[in-house]
């Protein structure tokens, strides 16, 4: 079938697979020389990709433009003779308008198709952006991936993809090609992100998880997995994030790290799990002798009433130093994510908050300042109550305040933001964790910075910036001023408006009924 915007058969296709950074509190786009983590929405999107369809060779390209210091990538975003898809995705809240703004790039300067995907697509409305030639990606790629791609081939994408259903019941999963050595060199580590189950059973009215994945937990064979991580480390990954957000609530973790230990893959690698694996000791152990060198735990608050209130009952405080015991015994880096300016935080609460968690003292921690993200039904209920006070949605990424809080002000709340992290990466806690890092372990030498975390957390907090921000050598290129025009141009907008959440189909709510806990 040949589409109207198309008459002419073409022979190749271009497609640029790019996850948009973000522009910083300065306006300035942000780029570091080295980056913590790799995105892991573009491996997954190349990896779905083919290398020719319908008889048309394709052409894959991969941007993490956070770690791109210079702008030679954005020759890219110029047309050939040959058509271009540019596809943004992973697209966060925070970084939506940076897509827009590089979608309009790419079509001023020849581009034929851009579309956008990720969370922020897929959870709010976009309907007031339709029609000004950009597409975008309302569901999950392995349902309509392959559709666009067609779509690009014939010459014409449709305005939306996916509206009906975000989800797919069976997940259909790659198994993921790692990215170039040259990529890889981009990272502090060359590491991979691996997405072996997605969903989860709570009701958290903060997290956009639910509404991203849904409740029922869905995941990818086993063997999909297994290859991966194979082909990872024949490619010279030397660390995997396993980016699945409640990794012990996995059925078939277990069989997965038989797997790895069986076959020896001596691959370290890091997990998020809720609390409830405190109870999970079997399970931790087997964690500890696959590889896993270090948890990620969302505890947020050491307030019962607090986490009462945010629907996240099934966090108990009193089972915090479990997990740090547990995560101890087996080696395994215990890594505490805290949310702080909760509605019934004051300042004192916060700084009582820090204390008992240093006197739990857990390997790592980070705090984030509470996010109404759009989506989500916290985002629902302040928009609604007036409380939301930000109007830049490049601010909406749990660094700054962007709610009327009852008693702090912004000002307070960035500064208490800055003290948490001072008191918990105490000269103290440095000194253990150097020592801790002389302790023979089962990750390769000098690969985790365990003792230089500590020391570029409190040398980030002097410089007032939040430690978590994404890479080290932070480099200022090109600035929001000089992309406002296009914005304007092709949107009608300087910024956009805060945008609604978006309902689930009706198909999508009878889904995730079966997988509420
Ligand atoms: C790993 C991760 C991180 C890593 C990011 C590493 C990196 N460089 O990318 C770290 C830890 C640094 C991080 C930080 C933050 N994160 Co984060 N993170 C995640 C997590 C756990 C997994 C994302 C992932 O890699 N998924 C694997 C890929 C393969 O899946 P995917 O991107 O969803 O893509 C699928 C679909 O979305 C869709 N799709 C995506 N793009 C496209 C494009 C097209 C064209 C198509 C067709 C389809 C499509 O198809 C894909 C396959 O099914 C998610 C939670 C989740 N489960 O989604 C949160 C999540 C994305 N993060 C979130 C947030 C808020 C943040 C922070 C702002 C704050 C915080 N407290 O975490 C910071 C911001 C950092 C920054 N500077 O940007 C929110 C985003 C919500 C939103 N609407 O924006 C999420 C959903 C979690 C939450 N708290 O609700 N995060
Ligand atoms: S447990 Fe974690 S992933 Fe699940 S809803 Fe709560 S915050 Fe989101």
């Amino acid at each position: 079938m040949m589409r109207e915007g198309n008459p002419m058969p073409i022979k190749r296709l271009r497609v640029v697979v790019l996850k948009p950074s973000k522009y910083g509190t300065h306006g300035f786009v942000e780029r570091f020389r080295r980056g913590f983590m790799p995105n892991s929405t573009v491996p997954y999107l190349c990896s779905m990709t083919p290398p020719s369809l319908e008889g048309v060779t394709i052409e894959t390209h991969a941007v993490d433009e956070y770690v791109h210091t210079d702008l030679q990538y954005l020759r890219l975003l110029h047309g050939t003779d040959e058509p271009t898809l540019l596809a943004l995705v992973g697209v966060q809240s925070h970084q939506f308008q940076r897509s827009l703004d590089l979608a309009a790039y790419a079509l001023a300067n020849g581009v034929e198709h851009c579309v956008i995907g990720g969370p922020h697509a897929m959870t709010c409305d976009t309907s007031m952006l339709h029609g000004r030639g950009v597409s975008f990606a309302l569901a999950e790629a392995e349902m309509i991936w392959e559709q666009i791609l067609r779509d690009a081939i014939h010459g014409e994408l449709a305005p939306l993809y996916g509206q009906d259903q975000r989800w797919q019941r069976q997940l259909d999963a790659p198994v993921l090609n790692p990215p170039s050595r040259e990529d890889m060199k981009r990272y502090v580590v060359p590491m991979l992100g691996i997405y072996p189950a997605r969903g989860c059973p709570f009701t958290c009215n903060f997290c956009s998880v639910i509404k991203i994945a849904g409740h029922r937990v869905r995941s990818q064979g086993l063997e999909t997995t297994m290859a991966s991580l194979r082909a990872a480390k024949a490619a010279g990954v030397k660390l995997v994030m396993f980016t699945s957000d409640n990794f012990n609530k996995y059925a078939e973790a277990p069989d997965l790290l038989d797997r790895m230990i069986e076959e020896r893959l001596n691959l370290p690698f890091f997990v998020q799990c809720d609390t409830q694996v405190a109870t999970q000791e079997a399970f931790v152990d087997q964690l500890g002798r696959a590889g896993c060198f270090q948890m990620f735990i969302g505890v947020e608050s050491f307030n019962r009433k607090t986490l009462l209130a945010a629907h996240k009952a099934q966090n108990h405080p009193t089972h915090y130093g479990e997990i740090v015991r547990l995560c101890r015994k087996n080696r395994i880096l215990s890594h505490f994510s805290n949310i702080i300016g909760f509605p019934e935080d004051t300042e004192s609460t916060i700084q009582e908050h820090v204390s008992v968690l240093r006197s739990l003292n857990p390997d790592v921690a980070s705090f984030y300042i509470l996010v109404p993200i759009p989506g989500t039904q916290q985002y629902d209920e302040f928009l609604a109550a007036g409380w939301i006070t930000e109007s830049n949605l490049d601010r909406f990424d749990a660094t700054c305040a962007t709610w009327k809080h009852p008693t702090l002000d912004a000002e307070k709340l960035h500064s208490l933001l800055l003290q948490s992290y001072r008191e918990f990466y105490s000269n103290g806690h440095i000194l253990s964790s150097m020592l801790d890092g002389l302790k023979p372990r089962k990750i390769p030498a000098g690969l985790i910075p365990s003792f230089g975390l500590p020391l570029f957390v409190r040398y980030s907090v002097w410089k007032g910036v939040h430690p978590m921000s994404g890479g080290v050598g932070p480099v200022q290129t090109d600035h929001v001023s000089q992309y406002a025009g296009l914005r304007r141009r092709r949107y009608g907008y300087d910024l956009l408006p805060l945008p609604a959440s978006l309902e689930l189909s009706a198909t999508d709510a009878a889904f995730n009924r079966m997988g509420v806990g």
